[in-house]
């Protein structure tokens, strides 16, 4: 079985990161294609792969699977326990995944993800402080109600979804209580998370634009 997922810039591409994580825990195999995003011609790279006209995508023999949620359910259809195995717990982690895939614009819009920059003064855009706010205290609240380490107990999707959210709480310098920093330290001790950070690390090809925004 040849499976290829098509990403972008992994220092970047936050839902590239979504659709990846799942598969590495999913123990799929996968070959690994980048477009690097916002250049000439990655919109015509892009299209060419999928009809969606977005990363991630993923090739299997079967067929195109596009968007990150597609992808991880596609996951779990291999490896189930990419869901919590409680019923209740599983709607949970479902409607968590869900709020991060379809909200919280004013967070994705003011903090890109940007894993190699840590701005110099926190952000201070007001929307973007008030979901970064509701996102931490919807953190807690999740940990509490599984006991952690991830936020419904074991790791599942929804932790894939907020990967790129806790690499935006350390680049932008955003507030976080004390289960939300604990949260923070064990995405970035989980080995795929690390591996995939430290590629985006080693990536030469910057946004000068999303750079720009950090550094001035
Ligand atoms: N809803 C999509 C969003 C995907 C998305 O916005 N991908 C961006 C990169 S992170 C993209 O492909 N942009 C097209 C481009 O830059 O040309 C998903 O969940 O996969």
């Amino acid at each position: 079985m040849t499976n290829t997922l098509y990403i972008g810039n992994k220092n970047y591409s936050s839902w590239s990161l979504r659709g990846w994580l799942p598969l590495k825990k999913a123990g799929v195999s996968f070959e690994e294609s980048i477009i690097p995003l916002r250049q000439d011609d990655s919109q015509v790279r892009i299209r060419a792969v999928s009809e969606g006209w977005q990363v991630p995508v993923l090739k299997t023999d079967q067929g195109t699977i596009y968007d990150s949620l597609a992808i991880s359910e596609w996951a779990a259809e291999q490896a189930p326990d990419l869901w919590p195995e409680d019923a209740q717990q599983r709607a949970a982690a479902r409607s968590a995944t869900a709020l991060m895939h379809a909200g919280f614009r004013d967070l994705r819009m003011a903090c890109p993800m940007n894993m190699k920059c840590i701005v110099s003064s926190p952000q201070e855009d007001k929307a973007a402080l008030a979901d970064a706010a509701r996102i931490n205290a919807l953190w807690s609240r999740w940990l509490e109600v599984s006991g952690g380490p991830f936020l419904f107990g074991k790791w599942s999707i929804a932790d894939a979804f907020y990967a790129p959210v806790v690499s935006r709480f350390v680049s932008w310098r955003l507030p976080v209580d004390d289960s939300g920093t604990r949260y923070i330290e064990t995405m970035q001790a989980d080995a795929d998370y690390a591996d995939w950070k430290s590629a985006g690390l080693a990536e030469k090809l910057i946004m000068v634009d999303i750079d720009k925004m950090m550094i001035g």
